[in-house]
Formats: C-alpha cells, sequence, structure tokens
C-alpha cells in the first residue's frame, strides 16, 4: 500500500509490496558476508552491466542468491531482470536526487528495488512536490520507465546512528 497522500499520477507508476520477502535478514547477512563492494561507491554489478554515474563495471554472472531473489521478483515487477546493481548504505549515506536513464532498459519494464537491512525513505519530487514512501526490509518497489521524465527520487541520508542498508535494484539491458 502506498500512502495516502501520493497524488494518482504517481502511485499509477508505482508498485509496492511491503512484505515481498519473509526472511530478508538471512538475505541482507548473506549478501553482507559475501559480495564484494566496488570501493568507488558502495556498489556491486551482476549481470549485464548498467554503467551510470560515470563508473562501468564487468559482467558477472548472478549469484545464485540474487539469481533465486530475480526470478522471483520476475512476476511482481513484470519483467526478467538481467542487472542487479546493490548498494551498501550506511546509517548517514544516502543518494541524491535523481531520475534514473531509461536508455538501456527494456521497453515496458521498470526498475525494481529490493529492500534489506535498516528501513529508509525514499522521497519523489516533481517541482515543488515531495512525496516519501519508507522502503522496510522485505519490501519491493517497482518504478515504471515514464516515470523517470517526470519524477524524481533520492534516499536522503539518515542519522549515522541508522544501520546499514543494501539495496537490490533490478534492471532489463537490452544489449546492443
Ligand atoms: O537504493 C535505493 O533504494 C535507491 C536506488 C536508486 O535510487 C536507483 O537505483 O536509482
Amino acid at each position: 500500500m502506498l500512502p495516502r497522500d501520493f497524488p494518482g499520477d504517481l502511485a499509477d507508476e508505482l508498485r509496492f509490496f511491503p512484505v515481498f520477502l519473509d526472511a530478508p535478514e538471512r538475505l541482507f547477512e548473506e549478501l553482507l558476508a559475501t559480495v564484494v563492494w566496488d570501493t568507488r561507491l558502495r556498489t556491486a554489478s551482476f549481470g549485464i552491466p548498467y554503467n551510470y554515474s560515470g563508473l562501468t563495471y564487468p559482467e558477472l554472472p548472478f549469484p545464485p542468491a540474487i539469481a533465486t531473489l530475480a526470478e522471483r521478483a520476475t512476476p511482481p515487477l513484470g519483467f526478467l531482470p538481467n542487472n542487479a546493481l546493490l548498494n551498501l548504505y550506511a546509517g548517514d549515506g544516502g543518494m541524491g536526487f535523481h531520475s534514473d536513464s531509461s536508455a538501456a532498459l527494456a521497453s515496458g519494464s521498470g526498475v525494481g528495488i529490493v529492500s534489506l537491512g535498516a528501513a529508509r525513505e525514499l522521497v519523489f519530487r516533481r517541482s515543488v512536490e515531495r512525496y516519501t514512501l519508507v522502503l522496510p526490509a522485505g519490501s519491493l518497489l517497482r518504478m515504471s520507465l515514464p516515470m523517470q521524465a517526470t519524477w524524481q527520487h533520492a534516499l536522503p541520508a539518515a542519522d549515522p546512528t541508522t544501520a546499514a542498508r543494501i539495496s537490490v535494484t533490478f534492471r532489463r539491458i537490452v544489449s546492443d
């Protein structure tokens, strides 16, 4: 369920599953223990690379835990992910307002975000409007591609004492 203050033209572009995973702690611990993080932005990329923020990644197979998660997320997302970009956030880490580039993404697909660890806020903005969605551990959010032209989103920094969070973002990249 999305917050009630979300306008219809934003809500129509989102699908939110607050309880997508029943045991998100297990996956969080496994990823924390096994993923080798790129130290530039505390990211890790699997599958066909989605190169952004001036960073390029090598193509790597999905580790088994990510492959299982991608398979499970396919029906609610409505597309089969071939890229997983993971972000690791400390409490005071975040991501500023931006919209995702859709140029390399399959038409009709979207961006999926699976959240693990500490719950954090995702803020959508369009001009002066702001709407906040809390992403709890185990939730799945799907953002459409068309909304990226109108809306930006950000993950504001939180209190430094906030525990770590991992997001697994899924995309379907179209290869040339
Ligand atoms: O980590 C998150 O939940 C946000 C990720 C994000 O904004 C993005 O991938 O564009």
